[in-house]
């Protein structure tokens, strides 16, 4: 197959196949804010597309209709020179309208992107090299609480999310829920969306922030109003104490390694702040900021080489011996 050939497929091939993972897309919008970033996406395409064919076409006509070199290229025609003065002038108007009118239809999208509803819920997010902190913030003390890559949100509910770095700048972006916002050290950002329906939604930093940019994703679960306050109360809770024998040297071994330096759990002595709150780290989907799928054998890769995952990141490698491992990774996944 010639190149050309082969480069063009492959690059239809994208464009179709990306339109297909809809769980990290402006154009499948299930909230509010995003639904209206999608309509003023699709109208500057529509107005975009009515104006480049337009001058494609034009562009056409003076190529068919080009005329002879004239003998003196400098002679002035007086009523060719009117004419295209007057096409310049309504070209320069219609330009301007339509800018302007672009403008209208940006700033008023504005009004419902940048709501402030009074009776949202605050999560605080803060980015760190190369993952994202959750708090969960409420009146009352025991209702607040931390966990990390996963935010949940209960569906027709308006969420704010601050948003605030605890190195670099990194910005947080969910297409299908709501645009990007930057996250700063020392300056509070906010973004609020309103999930229409329940459903995982993905996230990306979308700020270069170093070496594991590209490893720093979260999701955003959409649930039913139950599920959420189920899920929120558990947690809540302090982690279980381990009961067997191996999840109790897991345990000890947690913090006698350092771990608990770095990683709360909350319940215990762990109370670091460097790296994840891993109270519920059983109950998440991912690690690693949606690197790596939870299960076992990826909770002892990553506890047992984190720098050949995701080179760079901030977690050493600690060389354990294979049965603290064992002892270790059993008791992170009693973390439920
Ligand atoms: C110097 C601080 C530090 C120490 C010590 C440390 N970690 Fe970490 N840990 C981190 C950081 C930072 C991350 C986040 C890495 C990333 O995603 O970029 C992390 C991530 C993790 C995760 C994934 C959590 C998630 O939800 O993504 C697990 C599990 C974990 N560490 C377990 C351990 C265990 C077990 C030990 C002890 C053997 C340990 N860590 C020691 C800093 C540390
Ligand atoms: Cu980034």
């Amino acid at each position: 197959m010639a190149v050309w050939l082969r480069s063009g497929v492959a690059v239809t091939a994208t464009c179709v196949l990306t339109s297909c993972t809809g769980w990290q897309s402006s154009l499948n919008a299930q909230a509010a804010q995003s639904a209206e970033i999608k309509r003023i996406l699709l109208i500057f395409f529509a107005i975009s597309t009515v104006i480049w064919i337009g001058v494609m076409l034009v562009l056409l006509f003076g190529l068919i209709r080009r005329k002879a070199i004239r003998e003196q290229p400098l002679e002035l025609h007086e009523a060719f020179e009117r004419h295209a003065g007057s096409v310049i002038l309504i070209a320069g108007i219609a330009t301007t309208i339509t800018v302007l009118a672009l403008s209208v239809v940006s700033y008023g999208a504005q009004r419902t992107v940048f709501a402030n509803d009074p009776g949202a819920v605050t999560v605080k997010v803060t980015g760190h090299q190369w993952w994202w902190e959750v708090q969960y913030q409420a009146d009352s003390p025991h209702l607040s609480f931390a966990t990390a890559n996963e935010i949940r949100v209960p569906v027709g509910q308006p969420m704010t999310i601050e948003l605030e770095s605890a190195d670099v700048i990194h910005s947080f972006w969910v297409p299908s829920l709501t645009g990007k916002m930057d996250l700063v050290t020392g300056q509070q950002n906010t973004v609020q969306f309103t999930a229409t329906n329940p459903g995982i939604y993905r996230g990306q930093c979308a700020e270069f922030c170093g070496v594991q940019h590209a490893h720093m994703a979260f999701t955003v679960t959409a649930l039913a109003p139950d599920d959420y306050r189920r899920w929120r109360d558990h947690q809540n809770q302090s982690a279980p104490s381990p009961s067997d024998p191996l999840s109790i040297r897991g345990e000890q071994l947690f913090r006698g390694r350092g771990c608990g330096l770095c990683h709360t759990v909350r319940g215990t002595l762990a109370g670091g702040q460097l790296g994840p709150d891993l109270t519920h780290v059983a109950s998440r989907e991912t690690i690693a900021a949606g690197t790596l799928p939870r299960n076992t054998g990826n909770l002892a890769a990553w506890i047992a080489d984190p720098q050949h995952i995701k080179p760079g990141n901030l977690m050493p490698k600690m060389s354990l011996p294979s049965d603290e491992l064992i002892a270790i990774v059993h008791y992170l996944e009693q973390l439920q």
